[in-house]
């Protein structure tokens, strides 16, 4: 059994010295401390009575650091101690340049690691014993695993089995511009080896596109704003990633859930790799790639290494693969492109860049500035069909309640969506929205306080059906102002009510969400990581319970959602039931989208 020998060389700060001790003794060390106040004579003439292996000093208070260290080390050498024990010291005072100077074996800053303290006793190099989250074990989870998409309302059941099969039936054999081009270009990804079949396949692509993305692969002439990458850019992102790192925490305090995901689309890949980079180091889970909005309204994709000097990040093949190349292996990346007239092409495109998840979201992409409903329900269907085919979960973001539509009929589209995705074969994952929405504030729903209304809005589910949870995207919003100590607050405080109702997953924004005079800063993404861990710390597994009125709330949500799947069942036509409002009307704030009216065929 190795012996330890532990002194706070402090004349009061000995917490960490006792913490250590423990530690090690449960580890099975011979773990003996001394008080504080102790000298550095003390520590050397106690190391030779007890033969000690290793000596662990502590230093919190900030003066006479160096002195009183450097005498240690002066001491164990003369005294011939230094031949058979190593010296390690740590402490709030401490850095690793006085530690290194002063000549210790070892220097601890920060955050206390335990593993490392007995790799350093041990003489060899650290191995992280975290168990399942340890970073260097993380497995890349499956936020589907262990769900069984059982209905426990038969009423809601037989009323989304309707509508879904209604939908699939009249999109038929229904086609438009987007899943044409989505067939093309997994066929020009089929054959990518041949110039002559992409030649002939390119110019079928282009029969199916807008004016400009004709002009930019016949005369490379780009949109406004849009530039090539440098190579060195490229270059020099690589070069950067180039060595290895030290592995990456995660947010978690206890427990392997909720996940936690960040979006990024900066509008440079380079700076998205950045970004997502500083997520990882800091714990995020998963990310998204948001696209520019212009993207979404436009008849086809461009190609090349592209960067926008606005938000959204251009969806082309190569800049998805460049930003994969550099995501931790657990990451988990969603390829977003639900809103848009390229929905099916997204699918392809992100599947060959190597997605883990989608986000198809029919009712709310085709209202609120989206796409036209008849348009994004052929291409939403196409769309499920291609996650099934793929086995890419689909996530359903109940975003329209941002436009004042409330809640139960925010969710009455996300069951539709899960139906339809089932009906399918695809894993649907719904992501009910935790914020305070319009309809929250111009009724008072949430005048008193802002948990009710939320536990409510999760529990609901669990009555209805078994399913994962993902409340997003991201958690908090209308919440947050340009002040980054209030934002990062309510998202933490929203992203941790989510935790304690055991969602699988959260979308959290950056502590810029509210900000809107220039680009997302890279440490207001810190902001609420950081935030969120520390909530997390806080809270640990206590789980939340309803009040009678979160009760009363859910029983509300679900009668009403009930009330609504009956009349879109009623009208018998899913994509009328948008155009009329039945799943948000114009009165609640949501008008059906005019991108592509007129272009489904067949
Ligand atoms: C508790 C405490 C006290 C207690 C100490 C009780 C005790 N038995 O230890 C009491 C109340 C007595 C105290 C007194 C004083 N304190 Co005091 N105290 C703190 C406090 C609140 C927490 C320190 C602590 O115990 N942390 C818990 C331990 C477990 O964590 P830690 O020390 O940070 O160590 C971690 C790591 O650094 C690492 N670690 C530490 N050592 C080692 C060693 C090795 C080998 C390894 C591997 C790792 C490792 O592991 C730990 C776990 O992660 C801090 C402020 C703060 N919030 O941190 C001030 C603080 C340390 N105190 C401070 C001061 C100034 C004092 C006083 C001088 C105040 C005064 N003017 O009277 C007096 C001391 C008087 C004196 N006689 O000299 C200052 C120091 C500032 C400085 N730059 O020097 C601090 C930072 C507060 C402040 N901001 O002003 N204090």
């Amino acid at each position: 059994m190795k012996t330890v020998l532990l002194a706070p060389l402090d004349p009061v700060h000995d917490n960490a010295i006792k913490l250590i001790q423990r530690r090690l003794a449960e580890a099975g060390y011979e773990a003996i401390s001394m008080p504080p106040g102790t000298t550095p004579e003390e520590v050397v003439q106690k190391a030779l009575v007890h033969n000690a292996d290793t000596i662990l000093v502590s230093r919190t208070l900030g003066y006479k650091v160096g002195e009183i260290l450097s005498q240690l080390v002066d001491l164990a050498e003369a005294a011939g101690v230094r031949d058979q024990t190593r010296l390690g010291v740590g402490g709030m005072a401490i850095t690793k340049e006085i530690g290194t100077e002063l000549g210790f074996d070892g220097c601890f800053v920060g955050e206390l690691k335990m593993e490392e303290v007995i790799a350093f006793i041990e003489n060899r190099a650290s191995i992280s014993t975290d168990g399942a989250d340890s970073p260097n074990l993380r497995k890349k989870p499956d936020i589907t695993g262990g769900y069984t998409y059982e209905f426990f309302d038969p009423v809601i059941e037989k009323l989304l089995d309707q509508i879904s099969t209604q939908a699939i039936d009249w999109v038929g054999t229904k086609t438009t511009d987007g899943i044409e081009r989505a067939k093309i270009r997994t066929a020009m990804l089929e054959n990518e080896g041949s110039a002559s079949e992409r030649e002939k396949l390119l110019e079928q692509y282009l029969r199916y596109c807008d004016a400009d993305i004709q002009a930019f692969y016949r005369s490379r002439h780009l949109p406004s704003g849009v530039r090539w990458l440098e190579q060195s850019e490229i270059d020099g992102v690589s070069n950067l990633f180039n060595t290895s790192h030290e592995n990456f925490g995660s947010l978690r305090h206890v427990g392997s859930k909720p996940l936690f995901f960040s979006q990024y689309g900066t509008g440079c890949p380079v700076m998205d790799v950045l970004h997502i980079k500083v997520a990882e180091a800091w714990g995020i889970d998963g990310v998204f790639h948001f696209d520019p909005s212009w993207n979404a309204q436009r008849e086809g994709l461009l190609e090349g290494y592209l960067t926008h000097e606005h938000d959204g990040t251009i969806i082309t093949l190569e800049n998805l693969k460049f930003i994969h190349h550099f995501l931790e292996p657990y990451t988990l990346w969603n390829v977003r492109g639900h809103r848009g007239l390229n929905t099916p092409e997204t699918q392809v495109l992100g599947h060959a860049a190597g997605a883990d998840l989608f986000k198809i979201n029919i009712p709310y992409g085709s209202t609120g500035g989206g796409t036209d409903p008849a348009r994004l329900t052929v291409d939403g269907i196409y769309s499920l069909m291609l996650a099934s085919q793929y086995g890419i979960p689909f996530d359903i973001p109940g975003n329209d309640e941002l436009s004042g539509v409330p809640p139960y009929k925010t969710f009455a589209g996300i069951l539709i969506m899960m139906a339809l995705g089932l009906k399918l074969g695809a894993r649907p994952i719904p992501k009910p929205l935790l914020c305070y929405s319009p309809y929250m504030t111009i009724y008072g729903r949430m005048d008193d306080n802002m948990i009710d209304m939320n536990l409510a809005k999760l529990a609901v589910w669990r009555d209805i059906v078994d399913t994962p949870l993902w409340p997003g995207e991201p958690v908090g919003f209308m919440t947050h102002t340009p002040d980054r100590v209030q934002s990062a607050l309510q998202t933490s405080l929203h992203a941790t009510l989510a935790s304690t109702m055991g969602a699988d997953a959260v979308t959290i924004a950056s502590s810029d969400e509210a900000y809107s005079k220039g680009p997302i800063s890279v440490q207001a993404r810190v902001d609420t990581l950081r935030a969120v861990k520390d909530q997390l710390r806080f809270q640990g597994s206590v789980k939340a319970t309803l009040s009678p009125e979160a009760e009363l709330i859910k029983e509300e949500i679900h009668e009403k959602i009930t009330e609504t799947l009956q009349a879109v069942a009623e009208r018998g036509d899913f994509v009328a039931s948008i155009y009329e409002g039945l799943l948000g009307s114009k009165e609640d704030g949501l008008y059906p989208g005019r991108v592509g009216a007129g272009t489904v065929r067949g």
